[in-house]
């Protein structure tokens, strides 16, 4: 168990198939912290709509999420699109945890971020509800595709865990210039507000970069890239990518996503199979 000052997460999407919570486990029972911020998309009600899936699993992160809200841990909730329903009661504390629709945190060396989910920023939610139910749709059958491939891999005794649904956000265009288009009116909204920084979530693509002068974080997901933000005691901010214990991750740096390493890439990345 590591001691550090704050856990973020976002994009758990409990209540669906997708949702990796063992290894969500596994990472929370690793760290203890004084602030815990849930960062939206946390029980998604959206998917829930159409098929529930809930297992013991799931159950016991909940518990654990309130256990810590009842042992002193200052939880947090900022609810996302889809546990939008949430927003209505921006304001107020169920239990130990606080919910709240935008909220400021400051770091131990005093950077304040401002923490939102983010999808008023993605173009796609916003003004084309219907894509954006058709892309959920379509990310979701990835990863359900993905559990049989991983399946597929383990009998072949491939190592290590490999995303399609990463893989293929990672190799089409637009899906990437989508990632940049996010990025940048989150910054450009957050840098009127006077803050250093901005920890958000939705579109399921961790980072920590500086852009401008405005640090741009973001929680990444459990669904399928299994990732989360830990602030260290001193205020270090770091991306944490969960397969059992933390991959050890470069400074990080541009994204070096660009035509140059797309063959060497296919067909089967390695990037994600490391022995566990
Ligand atoms: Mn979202």
């Amino acid at each position: 168990m590591q001691n550090v000052r704050a856990i973020f997460i976002s994009d758990v999407h409990l209540g669906t198939r997708g949702c990796q919570a063992d290894r969500l486990l596994d990472f929370l029972r690793h760290y203890e912290s004084e602030y815990l911020y849930l960062v939206g998309d946390i029980v998604d009600f959206w998917a829930m709509k159409r098929s529930i899936h809930w297992s013991p699993t799931q159950n016991t992160v909940i518990q654990k999420v309130l256990r810590r809200a009842r042992k002193g841990c200052q939880v947090i909730f900022v609810p996302g699109n889809h546990d939008e329903a949430l927003r209505e009661y921006s304001g107020i504390a169920f239990g130990d945890i606080q919910l709240i629709n935008e909220v400021e945190h400051t770091t131990a060396d005093g950077r304040r971020f401002l923490l939102l989910h983010g999808d008023e920023f993605d173009q796609v939610t916003r003004y084309h509800k219907w894509v954006a139910v058709l892309g959920d749709i379509a990310y979701n059958t990835l990863v359900w595709i993905n559990t049989y491939l991983s399946r597929l891999r383990r009998r072949l005794g491939r190592p290590g865990y490999w995303s399609l649904a990463g893989y293929a956000k990672r190799k089409v265009k637009s899906a990437v210039s989508f990632i940049f288009d996010f990025e940048d009116s989150v910054i450009h909204a957050v840098r009127e507000r006077g803050v250093d920084g901005v920890i958000c979530g939705h579109i399921h693509a961790a980072a920590i970069k500086d852009i401008d002068g405005i640090t741009y974080v973001n929680c990444g997901d459990w669904v399928d890239s299994c990732t989360g933000i830990i602030e260290h005691m001193d205020g270090r901010l770091e991306l944490v990518e969960w397969i059992g214990h933390a991959i050890p991750r470069a400074l990080p740096g541009p994204e070096p996503e660009t035509d140059a390493n797309e063959e060497q890439a296919a067909p089967l990345p390695a990037a994600a199979s490391v022995e566990s």
